[in-house]
């Protein structure tokens, strides 16, 4: 789904991200898999149209102001800065850049600009001693297409600002191979895409027949031609895959991936030369045909019998369709046409518990305060998470979103999203007031860098208060009940990457406890259901809920009380064992068993079975009054904490080397900050960050650790995905909770609880703290969201580039 590089920014040629079909604004490099030509249905403004404030769709609340302690180093490059970047990448004669919006497959060109996060050994100095800033640096990915064997590359640039100490050099400190040099097999996918159309166009008869329909690449098409992501190298250098044909929707509804039709053909598109690529074979009803003539062939005898045809009717919109009796039993939502109970901030801004420093993205509510960052492969993270005034959390946030397919047939089988590739900031779009969050919602934007436009998209990440709905705590006898209300604050953005949506929550509770939870909604990719009978549910017509696995990778750099860390684990575990007081006998119990891990070696984990052991990152050296190690727990929460059901993935091969096992302890370092790169889906079986190597038997015996863990889950869609996946059931999520981190629970500390003393005669007493309660009347108009205010991207380019004029050109791109 990215736009296609060479051709004018004026039209908005779309491709199609393995992940099928959102009809979003590409703004990316050409790096994606199958083309598609489809106009923007998404509504975009650009800069030049912007003018007068901006409130978007809710009420959008200006928290009150709060200066962060110190500014936030790990903050996306500034448009300017990325400007300024881009200007010295293009004065690297040696890179031979062209412009990006120049740019074929053929020219080099930088494919995005971010900052470069600062090493932890150089931030905590001077967050924690007040010592030198660390220096600014940013880093870039270069599309080297000038060659027989494309590849890109990653580089670093710095110091910022750009001035004449500023040098442009390797990054490859930052990978596992040992260079960030990646081949890139995929360099010419507009001519593969042509190819796959002319393919098609050349049995156009068999096609209407088999699928009543064509696709030509042309804009009347009822079909589309993608397939497998990523690509497959079956011997070194050589470049083949499997596509298959997908109904084109109609409507408005871009709901093509539950339209798979079931005739598959594989290519062979070695090299860069389209007049050596060929046909491999098709495959239909699960017969393979070794080619083209012998597929004809077969169809000619008339005796081919057909597959059932998934066609497009309202059942792939997600509009309101009710009464539905279709479904087995008469609706009874009778009363859904009247309004639900509303989130309303029960004092306008005066009420706003939290504070927000915007510029700075810092965020103190409660006892914690935290710093957002934004980046273009893994959306929001936090960085120097803080309760009660110490560093519980240096980061936290998304390191890759695996998504394994399987299926009878090659293109579900050969599916593999690797999502950082495709990027979670891209698609970070605004955030709807009212549905997405609270319309008295916080809302910040988010921006990112590529192809030399910055894109903001506002109003992306929202800030929220909420009632949890549920008790933080209660206790009744004959004298009294008292109560705590449940508050959390939590942190929210979505990105639709493709076909699926993703809603990343961090929550923050009153207990100390700290929550990330992702939610999945939007398509399903399906596949078609012939053949498929043990790879999914018949959902509809000819189709199949093709399973897969969804798998997110967050990392978790926990500080307990300093960077001297070590990772316990304490098991309860039945025991048959005698007491002075047992006169001889026996007894089966459970004791509780202590013991920390040691080193790298022993540090891949499961969740173990029943939940018997609990895996805390615990200080040794700083033991509370009783002589407990202070710490903060791992546990999952919804779901159960998961990992990839496949293990050794054909598609995937050294790339997701994340997803074997629940959660991993690593020793911190500069060298390791990610466990996946965008670029490794290029050539998985070269990754440029190979998580496996982070292993190699250092000490876990207060250290600085990182705990990587894995949120998802094994996804076999039934017929309530349709048409959409519901995040009630599609959702993980862990919680980072104090172990024995404080001499009592903290939540006594809210004002926000009640106790009531009462006896035979009444009520005696009401003590409510000095809480105070909402009063007064609520204007519900202020909290009906605008939806007329709903913006798109803003993106403002960089270039073209004119040496006469090579900063910061602010053209609008359309
Ligand atoms: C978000 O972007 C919009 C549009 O550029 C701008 O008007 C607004 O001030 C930005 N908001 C914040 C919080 O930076
Ligand atoms: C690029 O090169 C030109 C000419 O040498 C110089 O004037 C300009 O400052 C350079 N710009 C950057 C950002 O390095
Ligand atoms: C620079 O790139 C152009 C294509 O943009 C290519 O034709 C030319 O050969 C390249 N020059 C070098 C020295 O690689
Ligand atoms: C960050 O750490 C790496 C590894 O030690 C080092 O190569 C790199 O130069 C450091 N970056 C900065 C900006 O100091
Ligand atoms: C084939 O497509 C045409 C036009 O879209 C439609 O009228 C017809 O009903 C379709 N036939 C089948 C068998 O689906
Ligand atoms: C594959 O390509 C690389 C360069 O990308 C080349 O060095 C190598 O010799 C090629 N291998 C084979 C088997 O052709
Ligand atoms: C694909 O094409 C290349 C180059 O023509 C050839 O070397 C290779 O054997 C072919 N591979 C397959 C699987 O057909
Ligand atoms: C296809 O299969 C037929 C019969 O099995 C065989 O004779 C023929 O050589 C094969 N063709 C190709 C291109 O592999
Ligand atoms: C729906 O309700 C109608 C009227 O009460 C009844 O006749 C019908 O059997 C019901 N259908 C189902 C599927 O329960
Ligand atoms: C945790 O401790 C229990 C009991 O000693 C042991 O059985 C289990 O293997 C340990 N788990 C890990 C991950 O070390
Ligand atoms: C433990 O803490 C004490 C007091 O803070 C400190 O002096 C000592 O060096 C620490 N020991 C280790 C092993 O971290
Ligand atoms: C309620 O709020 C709306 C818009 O915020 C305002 O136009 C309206 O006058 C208010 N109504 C009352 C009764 O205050
Ligand atoms: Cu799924």
């Amino acid at each position: 789904m990215l736009l296609l590089k060479g051709l004018t920014a004026t039209v908005f040629t779309l491709f199609l991200a393995g992940k099928c079909d959102a009809k979003v604004p590409r703004v990316s490099h050409p790096s994606s898999k199958q083309a598609k030509y489809l106009a923007s249905k998404r509504p975009s403004s650009y800069s030049s149209q912007v003018s007068g404030s901006f409130t978007g769709t809710g009420w959008s609340a200006s928290a009150p102001h709060v200066s962060a302690p110190y500014e936030n180093i790990w903050e996306e490059l500034t448009n300017d800065e990325a400007a300024d970047v881009i200007a010295f990448l293009h004065n690297q004669t040696e890179l031979n850049l062209t412009a990006a919006s120049d740019a074929g497959s053929w020219d080099n060109s930088i494919m995005r600009v971010e900052v470069l996060t600062p090493n932890k050994t150089d931030v905590l100095p001077f967050v924690d001693s007040d010592q030198g800033k660390p220096e600014r640096w940013a880093r870039a990915a270069i599309w080297v297409g000038a060659t027989e064997e494309p590849y890109v590359i990653e580089y670093q640039i710095g110091p910022l600002p750009i001035s004449d100490n500023s040098v442009l050099t390797s990054l490859d400190w930052l990978t596992t191979k040992g260079t960030t040099y990646q081949r890139n097999y995929d360099a010419d996918e507009d001519l593969t895409t042509e190819f796959m159309y002319n393919v098609s166009a050349s049995i156009q008869d068999i096609i209407t027949d088999l699928l009543n329909g064509t696709a030509s690449g042309g804009d009347d098409d009822d079909l589309d031609i993608w397939g497998i992501d990523p690509l497959w190298h079956p011997s070194p250098n050589v470049t083949v895959q499997w596509v298959t044909f997908w109904r084109i929707p109609s409507s408005i509804f871009d709901g093509e991936t539950l339209m798979p039709q079931g005739l598959y053909f594989e290519l062979n598109t070695t090299g860069r030369d389209p007049t050596g690529w060929s046909v491999l074979g098709w495959l239909y009803r699960d017969v393979f045909y070794n080619s083209t003539e012998a597929f004809r062939a077969a169809w000619e005898t008339g005796e081919l019998k057909k597959n059932a045809l998934n066609l497009e009717g309202t059942w792939i919109g997600s509009d309101y369709q009710g009464p539905t009796t279709e479904v087995g039993a008469n609706s009874t939502m009778w009363a859904s046409e009247k309004p639900p109970p509303v989130m309303v901030p029960p004092s306008g801004e005066d009420g706003i518990r939290y504070k927000v420093d915007v510029e700075n993205k810092y965020v103190e509510w409660m006892d914690f305060s935290f710093y957002i960052a934004f980046r273009r492969d893994t959306g929001m993270r936090l960085f120097d998470i803080r309760y009660r005034g110490e560093r519980i959390i240096y980061e936290l946030g998304l390191e890759e979103a695996l998504a394994h397919y399987a299926g009878n047939d090659p293109v579900q089988s050969g599916t593999a999203y690797l999502d950082t590739f495709y990027g979670f900031g891209p698609y970070a779009f605004e955030l709807l007031a009212g549905y997405d969050c609270p319309t008295y919602a916080t809302f910040l934007n988010s921006t990112f860098h590529a192809e030399e436009v910055s894109t903001t998209h506002p109003n992306s990440i929202c800030l929220f208060e909420n009632d949890q709905g549920y008790l933080l705590q209660r206790h009744s006898d004959d004298a009294y009940v008292s109560s705590t209300k449940n508050i959390a604050f939590t942190v929210r953005s979505a990105s639709t990457v493709g076909n699926y949506d993703y809603n990343f929550d961090y929550s923050f509770y009153l207990d100390g406890t700290v929550e990330v939870t992702v939610r999945a909604s939007g398509y399903i990719q399906s596949a078609h259901y012939y053949g498929n009978e043990d790879y999914g549910y018949h959902i509809h017509d000819g189709l199949s809920g093709s399973m897969h696995d969804h798998v997110l990778t967050f990392k978790a750099d926990l500080d307990i009380l300093g960077t001297s860390n070590s990772f316990a684990n304490h098991t309860v575990a039945p025991v048959t064992t005698t007491y002075p007081w047992s006169h001889g006998m026996e007894r089966s119990t459970m004791k509780l068993f202590r013991g920390y891990l040691d080193n790298e070696d022993d540090a891949k984990l499961h969740w173990p079975q029943n939940a018997r052991s609990m895996f805390m990152v615990v200080n040794k050296n700083v033991t509370n009054e009783f002589g407990e190690p202070r710490g903060y727990r791992i546990m999952p929460s919804k779901g159960s904490g998961m990992f990839a059901t496949i293990q050794n993935s054909s598609n995937l091969i050294n790339s997701m080397n994340f997803a074997t096992h629940a959660l991993y302890v690593t020793r911190q370092k500069d060298t390791e900050p990610h466990a996946s790169n965008a670029n490794n889906d290029y050539d998985p079986a070269n990754p440029v960050v190979d998580f496996s190597a982070f292993f190699d038997g250092e000490s876990l015996d207060q250290e600085d650790i990182v705990v990587w863990f894995n949120l998802g889950m094994h996804h076999v869609p039934h017929t309530g995905d349709l048409p959409n996946t519901v995040f009630t059931t599609a959702q993980g999520s862990m919680q980072i909770l104090p172990h024995n981190y404080l001499l009592h629970d903290p939540s006594r500390d809210s004002r926000q609880t009640v106790r009531i003393d009462y006896n035979d005669s009444g009520v005696q007493a009401v003590h409510t703290f000095g809480a105070d309660f909402s009063k007064g009347l609520v204007n519900l108009t202020s909290v009906v969201p605008d939806f007329w205010a709903y913006r798109g991207d803003i993106d403002v380019r960089k270039f073209p580039y004119d040496p006469q004029h090579p900063y910061n050109d602010t053209e609008s791109i359309v």
